[in-house]
Parts: C-alpha cells; sequence; structure tokens
C-alpha cells in the first residue's frame, strides 16, 4: 500500500486529491510540520529537502525495491503515469499538462506562499514585500484566468494540473484576491469543490488537524532554517 507523508497544507492536499480521485489504496503518515516532523532522520531519508508531501510505492511499476519520492508535482506526475489517470494519453494533451503543471510548481505555488508569508507571518508588515507578492498573485491569476477562458479544466479533461492548482487557489481570500474580477476561476473553483473525491480528501485533512499549521512557537522553526 502507498504511504502518503503529509500534513494539511495545499501542497500536501495536491497527492491526496490524487489518491482518492484514483481509488489507490494508501495509507496517510502524519507529517506535524508544526511540531518539527520534517526533520525525523526517516523523514529525511525519503524526503531530503524536509518538506512533505513526500511518497512510498512499495510496488513500482518496475517490480523493484519500493519507490520513494518527494516534491508534490513529481509525487502527481508518478501517480498520473502508474495508473493511467488524470494525464492525457497523446504527445500533446501530455506535454501541455506537463507545461501547467510545471507552473504551478515554479510560479502559482511559490508567489503565493511567498504571498502569505508577507501578509500573514512575517514579523514586520513591508509594504513593498506585501505588494510585490500580491502583484504577482493578481498576475497569475490573471494567467490562469485566460487559460480557462473557454475551458473546464486547465489541460483539457480534469487533470493533475487542476490538483495542482486548486489548493493554492482556494486560499484566494488569503491572497487578497477580488474573486469577482476572476469568473472563469470562480467557476473553476466550484467545479473542482463539486468533486466527491476532493470533498473526501479535505474531510481527511480535516479529521486529521484542525489547528494552524503556522502557530507562533512554529514560525522560528519553519522560517529560521539555515543550513542543517
Ligand atoms: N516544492 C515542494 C514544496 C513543499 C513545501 O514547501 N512543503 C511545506 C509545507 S507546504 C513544508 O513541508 N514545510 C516544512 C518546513 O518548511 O520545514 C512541493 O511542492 O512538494
Amino acid at each position: 500500500m502507498i504511504d502518503l507523508y503529509f500534513w494539511t497544507t495545499p501542497n500536501g492536499y495536491k497527492p491526496l486529491i490524487f489518491l482518492e480521485e484514483a481509488g489507490l489504496e494508501y495509507r496517510l503518515v502524519p507529517v506535524n510540520i508544526s511540531a518539527g516532523d520534517q526533520f525525523k532522520p526517516e523523514f529525511l531519508a525519503i524526503s531530503p529537502n524536509n518538506r512533505m508531501p513526500a511518497m512510498v510505492d512499495p510496488a513500482p511499476a518496475d517490480g523493484g525495491e519500493p519507490l520513494s519520492l518527494f516534491e508534490s508535482g513529481a509525487i502527481l506526475w508518478y501517480l498520473a503515469e502508474k495508473s493511467g489517470r488524470f494525464v492525457p494519453a497523446d504527445l500533446r494533451g501530455r506535454k501541455t499538462t506537463l507545461e501547467w503543471l510545471m507552473w504551478q510548481m515554479g510560479g502559482l505555488g511559490p508567489m503565493l506562499g511567498q504571498n502569505h508569508h508577507f501578509a500573514h507571518y512575517a514579523p514586520e508588515k513591508l509594504p513593498y514585500a506585501i505588494e510585490r507578492y500580491v502583484k504577482e498573485t493578481q498576475r497569475l491569476y490573471g494567467v490562469l484566468e485566460r487559460r480557462l477562458e473557454g475551458r473546464d479544466f486547465i489541460a483539457g479533461d480534469y487533470s493533475v494540473a487542476d490538483m495542482a492548482a486548486y489548493p493554492w487557489c482556494l486560499l484566494w481570500q488569503r491572497q487578497g484576491i477580488a474573486l469577482a474580477e476572476f469568473p472563469n476561476i470562480e467557476r473553476w473553483l466550484a467545479r473542482i469543490e463539486a468533486r466527491p473525491a476532493v470533498q473526501r480528501a479535505y474531510a481527511i485533512g480535516k479529521d486529521l488537524n484542525t489547528v494552524p499549521t503556522v502557530t507562533d512557537a512554529a514560525k522560528s522553526m519553519l522560517f529560521g532554517q539555515g543550513r542543517r
């Protein structure tokens, strides 16, 4: 059975949504990043970047040893290839899905993460930093809004590209976004939110953790990491 190393953050929800959507058998291994679980040697052995999510597949397609993965985008792509689900079969469809998955991993996620940081967690309110990341968030929402014009999902059918972007865009209120300005995104969010598997994933997360991840006590550990 697949082990998913998980905590209740946007990056964590991405593979949980996939596993629920695909009906693959899995076990959740909580990695409480507020308590420092991400620094335990057994976790670092599978996730050397001390970040969750991570995953172990005991039965990879090559029939070899159990295989571990870190980075949510890599996990989504791996699961899509393993199951043949949520990624198109044709070259061009795969190319487009991978482009938008990488767009989320390299742009949307990191920029919205900095937005959350400077707007909500930084000890000082730094107007330049707040404005920089809110503007970049607005730019990225604009890109997604245009992409969703005339489309139900980012890359054709519902895919790993949607699963990657949804958990971040769900938090639009925290990001200083006026959703009414992005009607295609608003409809896309509602479409995904209505999916039973997505609802199950968030219910599982809520059962696991009912408190905020970034507490005052956790801040210095989460935001004060230098070279280890
Ligand atoms: N690019 C990574 C980012 C993962 C990431 O930033 N995870 C955060 C929570 S969303 C984490 O585990 N933080 C623990 C820490 O900072 O020590 C991915 O998409 O998997």
